[in-house]
């Protein structure tokens, strides 16, 4: 091989958890294009490889937390949990990454760390930290929306003699609990999983709580055969389903106002959806749970009342109710005994929101009251820099050099979040701007998957050789996206879907609020109309740079 020799993919996929599996599959398997993974782990899953902090599981269900593009592969496996559990999850992905073959297209511990659009040849350039430099006709990320770990800033972490994790960058070996005095904090999903655990294997643990948060319990358990026999024989309706739905559950969806109802009725169908457990109160309770500030108090008030029912000591109580934003205005959390867990004995609440922590010291933590508080181990559970984070960790330059990082300063630009305009031939599977994080991520993940390879199909059969969103289609995407958040709750919470979480992020609403199934005819719209809002040139006719 001669020096001048550059290796060169039709596609580049970054990351190999659901999203980069399932388009290496389609791009590589279905339309036979040369395509090559780089994925920063040693194996697949993406998030379910990173995550493996105590209590780690999804709060889907497990019969529709998976891929549904393989009849068989739906009929042959089989989940142990109502919910799966992150280990379960990262073999049902071992086991979809060995029955396709893979692997072979995924290079391992390997990060992306540029990707530079050549103006001259139409092609990317990409580049890796193990030293590649290769050349692509497609970039795709496949990167998560929540991959890049957030760590407070806090004084002296240095200086701690203990052991510090953060919940994304779990050691794979484990961490010893038995007879440790540990500091959790962040009460966010993977504080509310942890803490129950951490509580029952350490020996005294203190939560450092800056936010107060409603969680509804899981009722998690074995999985109930009956039920999955059901589902199996009825597998691809329930699935189909589920992709027309808001959010991507086959839930019955509920069409009454919180409003219309006598108060008996309502505190009725709250303590009936709190039995059934999960995503079903948030979205079998009320219509206007989302959308009216009246009917989502009547939820919160109940969650309210049953923290206070809960947890022993009415002070400890006072201390976990939320009254700064409304139910689900966050992330809506799942909890297994969250609330039961501050009954313990070997368990403490603080509240960092009047007091936050000044100083990690060797030996603990101090907050701004004074108190010092002695710990072996702290296991940050403070959450990512979501949605945007991570394409920002790696050297992404569109036309003329343009930096994504430079484009998106003031928040994301995308159309459909599927791509953006000035980085032709860059598609991102559950980009911004798109419901992603709103939804069950593999509804989600398959519709982007299946609807980008379609996509470059037509371009291949078409003979277009470059394609960029059209500027104009990706500001009236904006628009509508930030319109649709404008009537939701989730302008009024300090969220990571905000970027409220991360100093200095702009404050912009960056997932699509406006469903999953709205958002599929959509797409599909688009399709129809020969992909109306991109702009398409051959390689006889290249596109000028604006
Ligand atoms: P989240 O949901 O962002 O939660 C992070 C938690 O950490 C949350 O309670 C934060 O409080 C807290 N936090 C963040 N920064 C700080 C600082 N500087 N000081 C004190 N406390 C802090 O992350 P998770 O990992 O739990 O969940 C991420 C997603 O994974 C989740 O939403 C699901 O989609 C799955 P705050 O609420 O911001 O006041």
């Amino acid at each position: 091989m001669s020096d001048t020799t550059t290796t060169h993919y039709d596609a580049v996929v970054i990351g190999a958890g659901f999203a980069g599996m399932y388009m290496l599959k389609r791009l590589r398997d279905d339309l036979g294009m040369n395509v090559q993974v780089y994925e920063r782990g040693s194996g697949v899953g993406g998030t379910w490889f990173w995550n493996r902090y105590p209590g780690a599981r999804c709060d889907s269900e497990s019969y529709v937390y998976c891929f549904s593009f393989d009849d068989d592969l739906l009929q042959e496996w089989n989940w142990s949990g109502k919910y799966p559990e992150q280990p379960e999850i990262l073999s049902y992905l071992n086991h979809v990454a060995d029955r396709f073959d893979l692997r072979s297209g995924i290079q391992f511990n390997t990060s992306v760390t540029a990707a530079r659009f050549n103006d001259d040849s139409g092609l990317w350039d990409v580049e890796t930290d193990q030293g590649d430099q290769v050349t692509a006709q497609y970039v795709v990320t496949a990167i998560g929306c929540i991959s890049t770990g957030q760590i407070p800033q806090i004084p002296g972490l240095d200086s701690f003699e203990g052991e510090w994790h953060h919940t994304g960058a779990w050691p794979h070996e484990g961490v010893e609990f038995e007879g440790k005095r540990v500091a959790v904090i962040g009460t966010g999903s993977s504080g509310i999983q942890s803490i129950p655990v951490i509580a029952r294997e350490s020996e005294h643990l203190t939560v450092f709580q800056r936010t107060p948060q409603y969680t509804i319990p899981a009722q998690h358990g074995t999985v109930d055969q009956a039920f999955l026999k059901e589902v199996k024989a009825n597998y691809r309706q329930i699935l189909d389903e589920a992709r027309h739905t808001a959010a991507g559950f086959p839930y019955d969806a509920s069409e009454t106002s919180a409003l219309e109802v006598s108060d008996e009725e309502r505190q009725e169908t709250y303590e009936r959806l709190w039995e059934k457990g999960g995503f079903h109160f948030m979205l079998g309770s009320y219509s206007d749970i989302a959308t009216d500030r009246r009917a989502n108090d009547t939820a919160s008030e109940f969650i309210r009342q049953k923290i206070r029912e809960i947890v022993n000591d009415p002070e400890t109580a006072e201390r976990l109710l939320p009254r700064d934003h409304p139910f689900s205005s966050k992330r809506a959390l799942i909890d297994t005994n969250y609330f039961d867990t501050y009954n313990r004995d070997n368990v403490d609440l603080v509240d960092i929101r009047h007091f936050p922590i000044e100083e990690i010291t060797p030996t603990g933590l101090r907050t701004a009251d004074g108190q010092e508080y002695e710990v072996d181990t702290i296991v940050f559970a403070t959450g990512y820099d979501a949605m945007t984070g991570t394409f920002f960790n790696i050297d992404i330059a569109g036309r003329n050099g343009r930096q994504l990082r430079e484009k998106w300063s003031g928040g994301p630009s995308t159309y459909l979040g599927v791509a953006t305009a000035d980085f032709p031939n860059m598609f991102m599977i559950t980009g911004p701007q798109s419901p992603s994080v709103l939804s069950n991520m593999p509804v989600s993940i398959e519709q982007h998957v299946e609807w980008i390879s379609d996509f470059i199909e037509y371009l291949r059969e078409h003979a277009i050789d470059v394609v960029d969103a059209d500027p104009q289609a990706e500001v009236d995407w904006v628009q509508h996206v930030s319109d649709i958040a404008d009537q939701t709750m989730y302008m009024l919470a300090d969220s990571w879907y905000l970027g409220a979480n991360i100093p200095g992020k702009p404050r912009v609403f960056m997932p699509y609020a406006g469903g999953v199934g709205p958002y599929r005819e959509r797409c599909d719209e688009i399709a129809a109309n020969s992909y109306e809002g991109f702009v398409m040139s051959d390689a006889q006719e290249p596109v000028l740079a604006d």
